[in-house]
């Protein structure tokens, strides 16, 4: 604590990189809003890059250029892909991780110095309703447990699936399915399928089955295996160049359509960061993904494990007794977020490191509500996510000043 004192006035303090993420060009909102909602620097990747490629260096270049251009700047890849056949150790798995490891040196030879990567089997983050109608008119992403269910037994017809749910959660799927009109389920089957972030390309049922037949004899430990596996082998590579691995964890943090997960919970994390001792094997420690389970005491592991978060997501979520969740505003929801950057702010001091932040998701609200953007990613929502949470850790700074 003696460093803490140090800092006598503001100018002193370590304050988190404030960032957003930016989709690439393509991005409906430009760099230019990011700068004026008071960031930075962005976080992005290579999006046009297939999976599995190596990034080129004339590329990472060619985007340092156009985010330097514009008065930002990007040390922060969010992501770098794991391949599927990574995953599961398939196929040419062994040349994917050697391209991994080209792509880690191309990018720390540019000067970025975090790559953010999830372990996440098929599909990223999944909600079933993309436009939740809050009470003040904004829009939320919602998980709603019952329409998963529906959607897992009578739309995708996953063989298997009536294993996973008790005898009254089918009962009230049947319920709630009947209920929904033809619309409403293919927006349902489009909203869980969308996939990845960012992009606007949906699976097919036929290949979803096909991609979860894939992980059919994975369990947990085996993925978990498989990852321990693939930070062996690339987080000396990353120490090496003086880059930072920031894993996402699996959202939400629980099993969906019989996948193995494998870094939902705090034992997860644990396990994770032994498995390759090194600072460069580390996490991105995303609130509102961990925050999703009742039992994850997120200032828990936020103290536990904070030398090792290199990058943060803070935003908030409210669960429900059903297993429903929505995205709430960032400052409310069950995660503590006042009690979280208090946190944060004395760890920075202690350390004297910076960490990068970003919103995460925010609420389509205002003149966004007209506008087509990523579900969860249009620009006011994040910038009042991102206003609060710059307010909150000046006033906290204030409070530890005088
Ligand atoms: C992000 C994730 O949009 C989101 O929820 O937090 O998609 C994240 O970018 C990836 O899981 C990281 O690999
Ligand atoms: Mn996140």
């Amino acid at each position: 604590m003696a460093e803490m004192q140090l800092a006598t006035n503001f100018s002193d303090m370590i304050w988190m990189e404030q960032s957003m993420r930016w989709f690439g060009p393509n991005d409906p909102v430009s760099l230019a809003d990011i700068r004026q909602a008071g960031c930075s620097s962005v976080v992005t990747a290579l999006h046009h890059i297939p999976y599995g490629a190596v990034w080129p260096v004339e590329e990472i270049e060619a985007r340092l250029k156009m985010i330097e251009a514009a008065g930002l700047r990007w040390t922060v890849i969010e992501s770098m892909p794991v391949h599927e056949h990574i995953k599961r150790q398939t196929g040419d798995w062994k040349q994917l991780i050697d391209n991994y490891k080209q792509s880690l040196h191309n990018v720390a030879a540019c000067g970025l110095k975090v790559v953010t990567y999830n372990f996440m089997p098929i599909l990223d983050w999944l909600r079933t309703d993309h436009a939740y109608t809050l009470p003040d008119g904004a829009r939320a992403l919602r998980f709603e447990k019952l329409a998963f269910i529906a959607f897992d037994l009578f739309l995708l017809k996953r063989p298997g699936a009536e294993n996973d749910y008790t005898d009254a959660e089918i009962r009230a799927a049947e319920k709630r399915l009947a209920g929904m009109s033809d619309a409403e389920k293919q927006t349902l089957f489009r909203n869980i399928l969308l996939g990845l972030p960012g992009s606007d390309e949906a699976f097919t049922p036929a290949q979803v089955l096909e991609a979860l037949q894939g992980y059919a004899q994975i369990s947990p430990a085996l993925l978990k295996k498989h990852l321990f596996e693939f930070l062996q082998e690339v987080v000396p590579v990353a120490e090496a160049s003086g880059l930072k691995m920031a894993i996402h964890p699996d959202d939400p943090p629980y099993p969906v359509l019989g996948l193995p997960r494998v870094v939902s919970t705090e034992e997860d994390v644990e396990q994770l960061l032994a498995a390759a001792p090194s600072t460069a094997n580390g996490l991105c420690f995303c609130t509102g993904s961990f925050g999703a389970r009742a039992d994850n005491d997120i200032r828990r592991m936020f103290n536990r494990f904070g030398e090792r978060v290199h990058f943060l997501h803070l935003r908030n979520t409210k669960r429900d007794e059903q297993g429903n969740f929505f995205e709430a505003p960032h400052l409310e929801g069950d995660t503590d977020l006042p009690a979280l950057v208090a946190d944060i702010l004395e760890l920075m001091q202690r350390t004297g490191q910076p960490i990068p932040m970003r919103p995460d998701h925010g609420h389509q609200m205002l003149d966004d509500l007209h506008k087509k953007t990523y579900p969860g990613y249009s620009a006011i929502g994040r910038l009042r996510g991102l206003a609060e949470l710059r307010g909150l850790e000046r006033g906290l700074a204030a409070r530890m000043l005088h």
